[in-house]
């Protein structure tokens, strides 16, 4: 299969959402020129991430929030995906019709119909003003967490699982989808290099970055496409180290700007079939019964009682 990661510059405050999708337009071209059938674009691709200003709910709604998709915005990214027979992957801030607010990803088949829908289950950030604060991470004011759960689709013979940016960082994410046989896990990010919780090391959050995709990619035997949306955002930076990982852990193509940029890889769905009919064979090797705990807790607790040893 033919991937490409459609790495974002900046977006800033005063860019419209026309300006964006043209960009989001190029890339997809230069993606099927350079022989990709599926492009994963970033979190909340449409707009600046938002989240990171305080103000009220109907007023981030009006600005930032999509109230259908594809919508006539978006339309020219939907009509040049058919055009060229190219799938893709797409973050934004979805408002539903009831009214509920999620942060949000579609995929998109070679038609240009929307087969799936992820709703960001992982919610960093905090509901309330900091007003000492750098800025602002208000996804747990915006966004409910997501209903939806991982599912995982079937799109050209290749199982394809979605999730959003905070969400790389929990191993649930992809243990859920590599149990469903995804062999494919896209995702888009928006990560501020700085923490605004505590004094994290800048270079920590690309760090972490590659160690959660690597390890994640190996333990369950899957290619992972994650693209970000990167550099100086109205003064704030974000990371960027897009990349493709292969089931090996081995990353295969990364992105070396932090502006727009599209990276790609031919990625070989046998390899990770390789890893799952061996050290990852789950059905052989996976004992659940000793794993109770991870959905029976939430945050850690007590010791369990074990047996004593003879
Ligand atoms: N948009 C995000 O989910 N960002 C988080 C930050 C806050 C750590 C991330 O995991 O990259």
């Amino acid at each position: 299969m033919g991937l490409a990661v459609a790495q974002m510059g900046a977006v800033n405050l005063a860019d419209s959402r026309q300006a964006v999708v043209k960009r989001l337009v190029e890339m997809l071209r230069e993606a099927a020129g350079r022989k990709a059938e599926f492009v994963v674009f970033p979190e909340l691709a449409l707009t600046t991430f938002f989240p990171r200003y305080w103000m009220d709910d109907a007023e981030a709604v009006e600005r930032f929030f999509e109230k259908s998709m594809p919508n006539a915005d978006v339309q020219p990214l939907f009509d040049t995906a058919r055009e060229l027979g190219v799938g893709f992957y797409l973050g934004y801030a979805e408002l539903t019709p009831e009214g509920r607010q999620f942060n949000s990803a579609i995929l998109v088949d070679r038609n240009a119909r929307i087969i799936g829908k992820y709703r960001k289950i992982h919610l960093p950030g905090h509901s309330d003003h900091k007003p000492d604060a750098p800025f602002q991470h208000l996804e747990k004011k915006f966004f409910e967490v997501g209903d939806l759960g991982f599912g995982v689709w079937e799109m050209d013979r290749t199982r394809i699982g979605m999730c959003l940016c905070n969400d790389r960082r929990w191993p649930e994410t992809y243990r859920v989808m590599s149990l469903q046989s995804a062999e494919l896990i896209v995702l888009g990010y928006n990560t501020p290099s700085l923490n605004i919780h505590w004094d994290e090391p800048a270079h920590l959050r690309t760090t972490t970055h590659e160690i959660v995709l690597q390890a994640s990619a190996y333990q369950n035997a899957v290619w992972i496409g994650a693209a970000a949306k990167c550099g100086h955002e109205d003064g704030h930076h974000m990371i960027g180290s897009s990349m493709i990982v292969a089931p090996s852990g081995e990353i295969v193509a990364r992105a070396s700007s932090e502006e727009d940029e599209v990276i790609t890889a031919r990625i070989d769905l046998g390899l990770g079939q390789a890893f799952r009919d061996h050290v990852f064979n789950f059905a052989k090797h996976r004992s659940p019964q000793h794993y109770r705990l991870i959905v029976e807790r939430t945050g850690a607790g007590d010791p369990l009682p074990t047996a004593r040893p003879d």
